[in-house]
């Protein structure tokens, strides 16, 4: 497993935030995000066997939000 902070931009409120954990745990090999709207930044751990870091940063892009 392992755990990775990914700046997030564009989430404005708790509804950004909501939608952008929903996908995150929708990835196959994603065990746990967290989501911050006021560090505007999701923390994943995941198994890298099953899923990668450019798989959740798409994820998150295709979900309207942009990463760094
Ligand atoms: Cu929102």
């Amino acid at each position: 497993m392992e755990t990775t902070t990914i700046p997030v931009k564009g989430m404005t409120c708790m509804g950004c935030v909501s939608s952008v954990k929903r996908v995150l745990g929708n990835i196959g090999g994603v065990s746990q995000a967290e989501v911050s709207l006021e560090k505007a930044q999701a923390t994943v751990t995941y198994d890298s066997g099953k899923t990668s870091l450019q798989a959740i940063k798409a994820a998150i892009t295709d979900a309207g939000y942009d990463v760094a």
